[in-house]
Formats: structure tokens, sequence, C-alpha cells
């Protein structure tokens, strides 16, 4: 069963006073806005209803109870392969976005260097959601067009790529041309940018970059495709106003905002000196670390939970404008994040690693979806990934006929309480970051990762171990030999490209 009879249904019993027939109007409502928030860098318990004692967001913990919230949501452990693979639902192998181009080591034998454009032959979903009528824009953090598109044409590349100083608007002017426009929001299918570039985080605009006094979050804003407002004074209070504004535009439907929040990506700015100082007299978390250890570290997450806490009033606004605008049981909400947490902002020992590492610190983030009277709220164990969300989009958007190739699956089915097929997840991380060169499979309790360069593997009983303390790869062989086979059958299936030093064949 799909959503649409369920929807129809409502809509014929709302249908007596409209004057509208049958028809006119179930074709409106049956596809409904969607409103997709994403968060840069937070982690999956740095919100109350995964469990922080120390974060603050009331906000999303009364959406998470009227939500499916995903116990085990993945991404990629950095944003470029993430947001790559989550507006592509393609792989990082496809795209060619492995890390963060400027954040990777080693030598050009051992890795297979990061793109940071997404290529045009990779479509994004803002395209059949334009062509299926809906009116689309993007808020915040792009980041998947690289400074210099042209230094990205001869792959594999030999060294990293680069990026201009900060403060540095040399490249702007390529920038806003129709040739290098194609690369952003409205050149892919969106009808309105506001704030998307190449950069990962809003400092840059300033010389002194993380250094600046506001980092970008406080008003002026340094974004070159911000038009500076009179009233601006906090960057994700005004991203979230454009989106209320833009929804307001298009009431009548369907609209899909596409929010991405640069919040709460480091610099770590106070929200307020009042917030700050609530937080730094605050009780930290025992069981996550949360707000705990040395002053200076202490500070820094102080100032990452009053961005927590703004982020959170934020999705309370577009909340209340939906309940206001009578548009709440028409709009599917969903929220997440793009990598796990930032180490130096926030801290979590429940899991290991944090964000960069393939261990699930640095993969799991919060998800929820909500749809009122359409989403049965409660908790949903199936891990799922960022590649899931563009075919669900579809799905909503009752596309059926997309015929380009997608990796992940859509999460309809889960919302109706229904199970998926059964199936791995899988990671493909050809340059060096925190880890060397190494795939993942996912797949019920068990973890396995390859590294690419030897081979060499590590094993994880997920349910056993959520810490990943114990690798099993010598104690439990022939567990981890089914997952390396079907790692890598599924690298020969796809042909996924291997760094020229590794010992593998496939
Ligand atoms: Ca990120």
């Amino acid at each position: 069963m799909n959503l649409y009879p369920l929807v129809l249904a409502i809509v014929a019993t709302g249908l007596a006073n409209t004057g509208m027939s049958a028809e006119e109007s179930s074709t409106k409502s049956a596809t409904p806005n969607i409103v997709f928030i994403l968060a840069d860098d937070l982690g999956v318990q740095d919100v109350g209803f995964m469990g922080s004692q120390y974060f603050e967001t009331p906000n999303l913990d009364s959406l998470a109870e009227q939500s499916l919230v995903f116990n085990q949501a993945y991404m990629y452990p950095t944003c470029s392969p993430s947001r790559a693979a989550i507006l592509t639902g393609r792989q990082s192998f496809r795209t060619g976005c492995y890390t963060v181009p400027v954040l990777e080591r080693g030598h050009f034998e051992d890795n297979l260097f990061s793109r940071w454009t997404v290529g045009l032959e990779d479509p994004l979903y803002a395209r059949p959601l334009r062509d299926q009528g809906y009116k689309l824009i993007h808020l915040g953090k792009w980041h998947i067009v690289g400074p210099k598109p042209g230094q990205e044409s001869n792959l594999p590349l030999r060294q990293k790529l680069t990026q201009p100083k900060n403060g540095d608007l040399s490249w702007l002017a390529a920038h806003q041309s129709a040739e290098l426009q194609q690369y952003y929001p409205t050149g892919r299918g969106f009808h309105e940018n506001v704030g998307g570039t190449w950069w990962g985080d809003p400092a840059r605009g300033y010389d002194n970059g993380y250094l600046a006094p506001g980092g970008g979050y406080v008003a002026p804003f340094k974004n070159p495709f911000i038009v500076d407002k009179p009233d601006d004074e906090w960057l994700t209070d005004r991203l979230t106003s454009d989106a209320i504004d833009f929804m307001d535009r298009h009431k009548e439907g369907p609209f899909f905002i596409n929010l991405h929040y640069y919040a709460p990506h480091r610099p770590s700015v106070p929200r307020s000196e009042e917030a700050l100082a609530h937080f730094l007299s605050k009780e930290g978390d025992p069981v996550t670390g949360q707000g705990m250890g040395p002053l200076k570290k202490k500070r820094e997450v102080a100032a990452y939970a009053t961005m927590v806490k703004s982020l959170d009033e934020n999705v309370g606004r577009i909340a209340d404008y939906l309940d206001k605008a009578g548009l709440r049981d028409n709009t599917v909400m969903i929220i997440t994040s793009d990598n796990g947490f930032n180490g130096l902002q926030s801290r979590n020992d429940n899991l290991r690693g944090a964000k960069g590492y393939v261990y699930e610190g640095g993969l799991r983030v919060p998800a929820l979806i909500n749809w009122p009277k359409n989403v049965t709220p409660g908790r949903c164990d199936e891990p799922i990934q960022g590649l899931d969300l563009f075919p669900t989009f579809l799905e909503l958007a009752g596309i059926d006929d997309y015929q380009e190739m997608l990796d992940g699956d859509s999460l309809v089915p889960l919302l109706n309480g229904e199970p998926m097929e059964e199936r791995a997840l899988f990671w493909h991380l050809a340059s060096t970051y925190k880890n060397p060169p190494c795939s993942i499979i996912r797949k019920g309790d068990w973890k396995l990762i390859q590294y690419l360069k030897k081979g060499n593997i590590e094993l994880y009983n997920l349910h056993a171990d959520l810490k990943e303390s114990h690798d099993l790869a010598m104690e439990k062989p022939e567990q981890a030999q089914l997952m390396l086979r079907e790692l890598v059958a599924w690298r020969k299936a796809n042909s996924v490209p291997l760094p020229p030093s590794s010992v593998l064949d496939h």
C-alpha cells in the first residue's frame, strides 16, 4: 500500500464545502508540500529526542513525538559526499565526491582525490520535482560546486583541490556567470537560491575566517548570494524567514523547501551572551560527556549548544507557520543532519569516532519524518541512509516514471508501518581524511570495514557492541567472509573504482 489512497480518502472527506470537483482537489492535495531541513554537523545525540541531557531542543522533541524517528539513520562522515549523495541519490563513486576535498591527505597513488563539483550528468531531485509542478527554493549551505570547477576536468585528479583564502572574492564573477550558475541551485532545478555557494561554513566571507567576530552567523553575513536586509541579525533566523516567505508566496502548493542550514557547523558562535551563560552554568551530561571537560572545551560546547537551540527555535517557527497557514496536514517535514558531530563542538561517549571517521560517531545522525495524520508516530530501527531521500521525495510527490539511476530506496513503506525489503547499506570512501581509504557494508547487526590499500578488514556487531570496541574479524571469520563477499560483489557489480596502489582486484 502506498500513501495516496489514504491521502485521497482524507481529501475526499473534506470536499463537501470547497466547491471544487473531486478531481481538481485531489490532484492538488495528493501532492504534499515537502520541507527538508538539513543541519550541518549535528550529531545523533545532540538533540533531546535522541537522549541528550545537555543540549536543549524542545521544539524538535515535541515534533519527534508526533513523527517517525529513525534510530539508525546514516550519512557519509563528512559534508561533501553526504550532500552529493542526498541531492543526486547516487553513491560517492558515481559522483566522485568522497570527502571534503581540502581536508584530504596523502599521495594520489593511494587515493582517488575527491571532486568538489557534482557534474551535470548527475541530476538532482529538484529537476523531477520541478517537472511535477513543485515550486522549489534552496536556502543555506550548497557545497556541491567547487570554487574552481575547471580544475576538476582532468580526472582522476593528481593532486587534491584547493580553495581561495578567506575573504578572497576573486572567484565570484565567474560564479555569477551563466556557465557556473549551471552548478548552482537555480541551474539545477530550484527556482530560488538564498546563500548557497561553494563554501562549507559562513565564515569564509571574512578575511579572518573563523576568528571573525560573528563568524558569518551574525549580520552582516558577507555571503554574496544573500541580499542583506536592514533587520538582519542571525543567519539561521534569516534563512528561516526567507523559507517562510517562500512558503507564504506559494501557499497553493506544492512547494519544496530545501532548508540546509549552515548551523551548527563551526565556528561556534554564541547566539547570545545570555544563552552562552546558561549553557556554561549547566551541568554536563555524564552519559554522553556533552558539556563536560576543561573550560576551553566547555566554552566551545556551550557556544555550540546555543546554535543548536537556535536551530531548534527556527524549526519551531516553521512548524508554527505551517499550523497557522493551515498547511500542516499537507506538508511532510523531514529533518536530519549531513554527518556526525564535530569532536571539537560536541561529544558522545556512547559511540566511537566523530565527524570524519567511519565509525558510528561519524556516520550516525538524528532523523525524523513528520506528516500529521499520514505518518504514525514512533521509532524505527531499520537502518536508513541519505541516499534514500531522493527516492522518498519522488514517491511522496507521486512520481513513478523517473528513469535515472538511483542507489537508495524509498522510505515510504516505513512511513506506512510496513517493513522494507532486507538490504545492505554500503559506503565507499576512496580518499584519506580521518581514516585510510575504505569501503563499508552494514547489514543486520553487522558492520564490516575493508581498507582499500591492503584489503585488511574490521568486523563489528553493532547490536552487542555499538561502540565498536571489539573487532571480531578474527573471532568470527565466517561472518566476516559472508560480509566481505557481499561487499566485494557490490564493488564488482558497480565497477567501483579503487585507488591505484590498492592490492584488491575489485
Ligand atoms: Ca557537515
